[in-house]
């Protein structure tokens, strides 16, 4: 098992709740991952909205098995897994990926939330869940490019409420008083580079208020040990075939058969949430 991550950056991940890998895919991979991304049926033809709390609406599109084409190979290979691993202390299996897209002039916010506000709902039991977002675009503070409460993974599981939108955030009085405890940080990025956080960390996005485009691919990682205790929108452990990083180049911009990945999973907020109803 080969992390890309060294101890320092593993400490720093458990410690600050995320973690940026510069240049974790070359060139040449992102490119292939673009035309891939790009051209793709199933994906182009499979996008939904999330509006947020200004009436924006950002676009994702979520597939639950990582198969054969150029991204599902990122999802298995190596250099992701194995430091999915590392930082999930085991085995861990692909819980679910999306393209999350910002189109220029406008391409919505994803309002403070953290990953786990929405999965512990899916009965997994421990935040035994983790991240990784891949720049597919530069994502910058103009285009809407993920923030961080750095270390606000230590707050543990919040309640999260329904927004104004369609989406789940935390109770917005609750939130900005861990605002004030954590500091913000915008994860700028190249394309190619990676951010790993965990499931419990806080992050959003802003709209995207430039004339450039923002894709990013999110593969989202439970540890085996952690397998849902009820049915739902996300698939129980499922054994993830790794692949070595080469198998990237080597397929060039291969596109999915769409038989395994099961692109018209949505992302649903549990029937649970709630309207924000009472103040701390
Ligand atoms: O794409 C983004 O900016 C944020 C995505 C996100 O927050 C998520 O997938 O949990």
């Amino acid at each position: 098992m080969t992390s890309v991550l060294n101890d320092q950056e593993l400490k720093k991940y458990h410690r600050d709740g995320f973690v940026i890998t510069r240049g974790l895919f070359d060139f040449e991979e992102v490119e292939i991952l673009v035309q891939a991304l790009e051209t793709d049926p199933n994906i182009q033809d499979n996008f939904f909205t999330r509006t947020d709390n200004e009436g924006g609406a950002t676009k994702l599109v979520s597939w639950n098995h990582p198969g054969d084409s150029v991204y599902g190979l990122v999802s298995r290979c190596n250099r992701i897994v194995d430091t999915l691993e590392a930082l999930l202390d085991g085995e861990v299996y692909h819980y679910h990926s999306k393209l999350s897209a910002k189109d220029p002039g406008g391409g919505g916010s994803w309002e403070w939330h953290q990953d786990y506000g929405y999965w512990y709902y899916n009965g997994c039991l421990r935040p035994l869940m983790a991240s990784v977002m891949i720049a597919i675009d530069e994502a910058t503070q103009e285009n809407g490019c993920l923030k961080f409460l750095k270390g606000s993974h230590q707050v543990g599981r919040l309640d999260h409420v329904l927004t104004d939108g369609d989406q789940m955030c935390v109770e917005p009085q609750r939130q900005s008083e861990i605002e004030k405890l954590y500091e913000m940080v915008h994860c700028e990025l190249a394309p190619g580079d990676a951010a790993f956080f965990h499931c419990n960390t806080l992050h959003r996005s802003d709209q995207n208020r430039s004339d450039k485009r923002r894709y990013g691919l999110l593969s989202h990682y439970n540890a085996a040990r952690n397998n849902p205790v009820v049915e739902h929108n996300h698939p129980f452990y499922t054994k993830l075939d790794k692949v070595p990083d080469s198998a990237i180049k080597k397929a060039g911009v291969r596109l999915s058969n769409g038989r395994v990945e099961d692109f018209k999973t949505k992302a649903i907020n549990p029937p649970q949430a709630a309207r924000a109803t009472k103040a701390l």
